[in-house]
């Protein structure tokens, strides 16, 4: 077996130099890329960059995080997430409705035949979520301060996005023992613009994430290829209510076997193998990823919770969201909140509305 860590060096050290030696264009729109760190994110589709925030900053998330659960989690109201074919297509209202709002969706493995949270739960309920969104990034508190902050404005300018929306934030919790693995997907599959792809994902890590805690795989440079898979609302649903309320369309014929699901028995060397390297983080490290980076995460084993904040991004310039995208307002006027219009004029739209 290859050593995990060794062969993500290795690739990491071969990618930096291809970088710096080849003309890089933009994934997003052709156009010639220069500094560093914009030439390595696409050339490889991705970036690691460490300490990107310092570890107060996870903290307060983190922190705020406990609260929220301590306070809104209606765990009556219990619904899950895991990412198989059946699961994705299976997601109702209370998934739709978490658009612009704070929900909370369990781990299934913490669930009992009832769906409701298995005893050793019920005392410690965050330990049994899956993720929570996918609206945190519109409250007021270290979620929006973070997202509208002149840093994430600056590196997306860096990174070639001209005026940078955001649809959707989540937070991961990739819990100790229960924590599921998240297949292999490409977030444009959830995440649709029109007439060309332009997600990309800031994945902020707030604990350390390991091979062992189930850190991030990314397979470099398959951002090149074409999105594959369309996460869409089922419109035969409008006439008939016990129609699935989403498909997932194949886009076109490939030979990405593990898509939607892990390569071989998801070990790592069939990982390695397929081509994906492992992208361990620590606290305060951030790893952006384009919207057609193939990525996934190994089911969390370990005693160790490896809680994440995520946030996605699309171009706002010659771009529309898809109308089929399951992620819509409820008041179709309302824009998605614009980067670079920072804090303060997101308050201000938040306080008018
Ligand atoms: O954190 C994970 O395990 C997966 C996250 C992911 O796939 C995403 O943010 O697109």
């Amino acid at each position: 077996m290859k050593d995990v860590h060794q062969h993500t060096a290795e690739t990491i050290q071969r990618l930096e130099q291809e970088s710096l030696q080849v003309s890089v264009k933009s994934w997003l729109d052709d156009t010639p890329v220069s500094s560093t760190r914009s030439r390595f994110f696409h050339h490889a589709g991705f970036l690691h960059l460490p300490n990107f925030v310092d570890t107060s900053t996870c903290y307060k998330m983190k922190e705020c995080m406990q609260e929220i659960v301590n306070n809104e989690w209606d765990t009556q109201q219990m619904d899950s997430f895991g990412t198989s074919a059946k699961e994705n297509t299976a997601r109702g209202d209370y998934f739709l409705e978490s658009a612009a709002r704070v929900h909370f969706f369990a781990e299934p493995s913490a669930l009992d035949d009832n769906k409701q949270l298995k005893a050793e739960f019920q005392e410690n309920k965050i330990a049994a979520l899956n993720k929570v969104g996918h609206g945190l990034h519109l409250r007021q508190g270290p979620f929006s301060e973070y997202a509208f902050s002149v840093k994430i404005s600056e590196l997306m300018s860096e990174l070639g996005w001209n005026d940078p929306l955001l649809p959707q934030s989540m937070y991961i919790f990739k819990q100790a023992v229960v924590g599921g693995a998240v297949n292999s997907h490409q977030d444009s599959t959830f995440l649709f613009t029109e007439p060309r792809q332009s997600c990309c994902g800031l994945w902020l890590a707030l604990d350390e994430a390991t091979t062992e805690n189930g850190c991030l795989w990314v397979r470099p440079k398959s951002h090149r290829e074409a999105v594959r898979r369309q996460y869409a609302r089922n419109s035969a649903r409008e006439s008939d209510p016990s129609a699935p309320q989403f498909l997932m369309k194949e886009l076109y014929e490939h030979s990405i076997s593990w898509d939607g699901g892990l390569p071989g028995i998801g070990s790592f060397d069939d990982l390695m193998q397929a081509g994906f390297i492992a992208v361990p983080c620590q606290p305060g490290d951030l790893l952006v990823f384009s919207g057609e980076l193939d990525h996934l995460s190994l089911p969390n084993k370990s005693s160790a919770a490896r809680h994440t904040f995520q946030l996605h991004l699309i171009e706002g310039k010659d771009t529309t969201w898809s109308a089929s995208n399951w992620l819509q307002y409820e008041n179709p006027s309302r824009p998605f909140p614009r980067l670079h219009a920072g804090l303060d004029q997101f308050r201000a739209y938040e306080d008018e509305n």
